[in-house]
């Protein structure tokens, strides 16, 4: 799990909670509630963050470093704690709604209204059986296998093989493992809807959406504004690639209603279809070269990957990460035990900062390096705050930083640090272009569906008989993207994504698409930069980095139009960044696409 994305309320909790609990439910009976008691409240919630984030991380952390009966035993009573914790400051935070707060007061409390991800109602035999729920859902994915094979080796396969059958067969397999997670994920919808209601929100959906300082109907539409800037890019790129994918497979690549089936694009969620460049990269189509390969050419090992990544943020003029970044993460698979090996960063305390990661010698992992990076950058910005404030200034800022890092990992760079020996020429703009595309354009609609459909799921839309029809409706509609085999309602697709068993909101990483190529924007006009936008570096520029700094610094203490104006100078999400940084390569596919049928019928 990626503590970041919990913020502050998330981190807490452990023994010493109860006190602070009996606390909180004394005063509320004795007390009425002005602004004095309210900034009295904070503080004190503040000091228990601090004490208690620190024992929940060293918790959390054990679980998903070894997982074992014992550490999901620990991890299912701290969440107990938390969400009971949780519950009454929420509760707490709710009684001064109708109090005048100075503006940080204020904003802490609507944040402490809204922190937990799945709140459960104020009944500690709810809260015990919602933990035990979370927990086994986990675990469920992290013991997760298909002949043996754990999705890291699932997603190897996917990634590399071009046999149709073995990818169907994989493809399948892997979800064989979500189908008994099925009945506990319906029993947890319950439970914590009826917490969210207990707390004023209409549903856990809505409670999430109100994560993005405006009213949740607003954040949806907001939602749907951006999808509908990119949407037209993402039909080019989905017509162009399912025909290079009918040149590879034949029929096998497309349905009759214009969809292409889900196994065939290099990912095991079809998410990410980078892996499938080779395949659709035609002749003017040539990057020059292939990132993984001058890795693995120049000998890099984790370690050095990770260094690398390092001294892209030193080169801004961030401080190095502390000794104990090195001595306390993990960069490898160990072969002995099950690890949680889906990729996160964390701050376990003021100092302390982690990432985990099972680091392979390719080019994606290369860049999620620079996106866990990102994450313990910002973690370590705002610790000039409390608790409270240690946040992004929405979660999709937190997942953009080290995304829009990585965005200046270009020839150009590449060659500065010697892996490349001269940048390749004009020339090679459409294989660089359609090598970003296949992951960040393909990703846009794929990100869309998990909360779209988690949003149908808590309020009711989508009802447990249809958990995977309406997975499949949404990945039919917005992706183009179908099952290869019959699905029914004996499976559970959304499962075998690790972010639905793992809870983890994924709104965040949408608009985190949208957001870094604002940031790469914004970044390459400060540093003057003159050529096109996908061959921009920023390495090295301290300009930028003091800049981004001031935004990092934020955290959560403003609304995120604040943050976004202090380093954009835009108060807007806004689609044209990423819409100019790929505009020749639309130009490019909508030739290659003239007078194909493009599109597809979804039903
Ligand atoms: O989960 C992640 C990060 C950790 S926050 C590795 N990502 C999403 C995913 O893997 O599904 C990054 C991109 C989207
Ligand atoms: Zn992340």
């Amino acid at each position: 799990m990626n503590k970041v994305s919990i913020g502050a309320v998330g981190i807490l909790l452990g023994a010493a909670a109860y006190w602070v609990i009996d606390n909180y439910a004394a005063r509320d009976a004795a007390s009425e509630p002005t602004a004095e008691t309210a900034m009295a409240f904070i503080s004190e919630t503040e000091n228990t963050f601090q004490e208690l984030g620190e024992y929940a991380g060293h918790v959390f952390w054990i679980q998903a470093n070894f997982f074992t009966h014992d550490s999901n035993w620990l991890v299912t009573k701290v969440s107990e704690e938390f969400t009971s914790l949780g519950v009454k400051l929420s509760k707490e935070a709710s009684r001064y709604n109708d109090v005048e707060l100075d503006f940080d007061t204020r904003r802490k409390m609507d944040s402490l209204r809204r922190g937990l991800t799945l709140p459960a109602p104020d009944d500690p035999e709810k809260m015990a059986e919602l933990a035990e729920i979370t927990t086994g859902l986990e675990s469920t994915y992290a013991f997760g296998k298909y002949n043996g094979l754990a999705d890291v080796d699932i997603i190897k396969i996917m990634a590399t093989s071009r046999n149709e059958a073995e990818l169907k067969d994989v493809w399948q397999g892997w979800r064989t493992v979500s189908p008994p997670m099925r009945d506990d994920y319906a029993r947890m919808v319950e439970i914590a809807n009826q917490g969210s209601q207990e707390l004023g929100f209409a549903d856990t959906g809505a409670l999430w959406r109100e994560g993005y300082d405006m009213p949740a109907d607003e954040f949806t539409a907001e939602a749907d504004r951006l999808w509908g800037q990119v949407q037209p890019l993402y039909e080019s790129l989905h017509c162009y690639v399912r025909d290079r994918l009918v040149d590879q497979y034949g029929d096998a690549a497309v349905t009759g209603s214009g969809m292409i089936p889900a196994h065939l694009l290099g990912n095991i969620w079809a998410q990410q279809w980078g892996n499938v460049f080779p395949l659709v990269a035609e002749g003017d189509a040539d990057p020059g070269y292939d990132l993984t390969q001058l890795l693995v050419d120049a000998g890099y090992d984790e370690i050095q990957m990770v260094k690398t990544g390092e001294a892209f943020f030193t080169s801004l003029g961030f401080e190095p990460l502390p000794e104990t970044f090195w001595e306390r993460s993990l960069f490898t698979k160990p072969q002995d035990r099950i690890v949680q090996c889906h990729a996160s960063a964390w701050d376990i305390d003021d100092e302390d900062f982690r990432i985990k990661m099972c680091i392979d010698i390719t080019g994606e992992d290369f860049n999620t390096i620079h996106h866990e990076l990102g994450h313990n950058f910002y973690q370590r910005a705002y610790k000039i705050h409390g608790p409270i404030y240690q946040g992004g200034a929405n979660d999709g800022f937190h997942e953009a930083i080290g995304d829009f890092i990585a965005l200046s990992i270009t020839p150009n760079y590449l060659v500065q640090l010697g892996l490349l020996d001269e940048e390749p020429d004009a020339s090679a703009d459409i294989g660089l272009l359609l090598s970003q595309a296949l992951d960040k354009i393909a990703f846009l609609p794929f990100s869309l569906v998990v909360d779209q459909w988690r949003w149908k799921v808590f309020s009711g839309e989508i009802s447990p008989e249809n958990y995977n029809a309406g997975w499949w409706a949404l990945r039919e509609q917005y992706q183009g993207v179908t099952p290869p085999v019959e699905r029914t309602e004996a499976d559970f697709d959304p499962g075998a994504k690790y972010h639905i068993p793992g809870n983890v909101p994924y709104m965040r990483y949408f608009l985190a698409h949208i957001l870094q190529f604002q940031f790469h924007k914004a970044a390459c006009d400060m540093a003057g930069w003159q050529g096109p936008v996908h061959r921009c570096t920023i390495y090295g520029n301290r300009e930028v980095g003091d800049r981004l700094n001031t935004m990092l610094e934020m955290g959560s203490s403003k609304p995120w139009p604040d943050a976004l104006e202090a380093f954009t100078g835009t108060r807007e999400m806004d689609g044209s960044a990423i819409l100019a940084y790929f505009a020749p390569l639309k130009d490019w596919l909508d030739e290659k696409n003239a007078g194909k049928q493009c599109g597809w019928d979804a039903g």
